[in-house]
């Protein structure tokens, strides 16, 4: 075991006795959505995961210490120090582990403590991917380069068009990673069902899905799965106030000059103002949904061991 690692009782019995588990990420909680829906959200996401069958594990860094599972007290804490928490990807970890700080994990560093773990699937609203620019910013967030290396699943409502949503395919292809259409053939654009962009694959049952997470680890192929669930309809945002809202937000930041670790958090925020509370709304319906279906499918995973 990882000397870093600290796994939660309730977590680690699951795990041993082969029970389903779904992994949770803290960037969402911390710089993702304001205090304190963003603690209602996590806590109510943690119940749907129950709700489900399944255990739910959230994890973040505490005190230097990689955390999967977390207390209700540890989600409260994190939600109120919002972005005083450092924002942590891969980069991250040996200074923050080091000096023995908090940290929030993004995609990243979630799914390289779930697989520390031997958790195998992980649910959050959106990733990070190729931004808008990147030809010549070359912001590329390390969540694709983690996909294509852990094996775990993350069940996102697809990617947010602060992002360029075909490159974002084009580097995932060129890294090997399968990209599902839960029920759809189109990419969900994270607010809105549809984005223009063919999905790899359309899978429409928790067991089918499974089954293909099950096949990549016994063809012993690396790397993850990224499987992308619409929003519910009734959630959907109209096409044309989100973009508009992205358009600006894209445009402020450069001309801020926001670049690195601060961009993504940077635009998720301006968006949400832009667009008042409804793209918030949005937001949380979707995790909703997304730790609904990730737990089905940790179900039908367990099921077939
Ligand atoms: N996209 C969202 N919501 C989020 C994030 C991305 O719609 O909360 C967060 C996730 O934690 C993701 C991270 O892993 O931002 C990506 O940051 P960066 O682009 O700096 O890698
Ligand atoms: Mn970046």
């Amino acid at each position: 075991m990882n000397k870093f690692l600290e796994v939660s009782k309730e977590v680690q019995e699951a795990l041993d006795a082969g029970k389903p588990v779904v992994a949770l990420e803290s960037t969402i909680i911390s710089h993702g959505m304001p205090y304190p829906q963003n603690v209602e959200t996590a806590l109510a996401v943690e119940k749907i995961i129950r709700d489900n069958g399944a255990v739910p594990a959230t994890i973040a860094i505490l005190g230097g210490k990689l955390k999967c599972g977390l207390s209700e007290d540890e989600i409260e804490y994190l939600g109120k120090k919002g972005k005083e928490i450092v924002k942590c990807s891969r980069r991250d970890l040996p200074v923050v582990i080091s000096k023995k700080i908090d940290g929030a994990t993004t995609v990243a560093t979630t799914m390289i403590i779930a697989s520390m773990a031997g958790v195998q699937i992980f649910a959050t609203g959106g990733i990070g991917g190729v931004h808008r620019g990147a030809e010549t910013t070359m912001d590329i967030s390390a969540d694709l380069e983690e996909l294509a290396q852990t094996p775990v699943m993350v069940v996102c409502a697809g990617a947010k068009a602060i992002l360029d949503l075909g490159l974002t395919l084009e580097y995932l292809e060129t890294k090997g990673v399968p990209v599902i259409g839960y029920g759809t053939e189109e990419l969900p654009a994270f607010y809105t069902r549809k984005s223009g962009f063919k999905v790899d694959y359309r899978l429409d049952t928790p067991e089918e899905v499974a089954e293909a997470f099950a096949a990549q680890r016994g063809a012993g192929l690396k790397g993850g799965m990224l499987v992308t669930n619409p929003i519910p309809e009734e959630y959907s945002m109209d096409a044309d106030v989100i973009n508009a809202a992205i358009d600006q937000a894209v445009a402020e930041s450069v001309e801020q000059g926001i670049h690195g670790k601060e961009s993504t958090p940077f635009l998720l925020a301006r968006v949400k103002e832009l667009t008042g509370g409804d793209s918030l709304d949005a937001n949380i319906q979707l995790v909703f949904n997304n730790a609904k279906v990730a737990a089905q499918t940790a179900v039908k995973l367990s099921e077939m061991k």
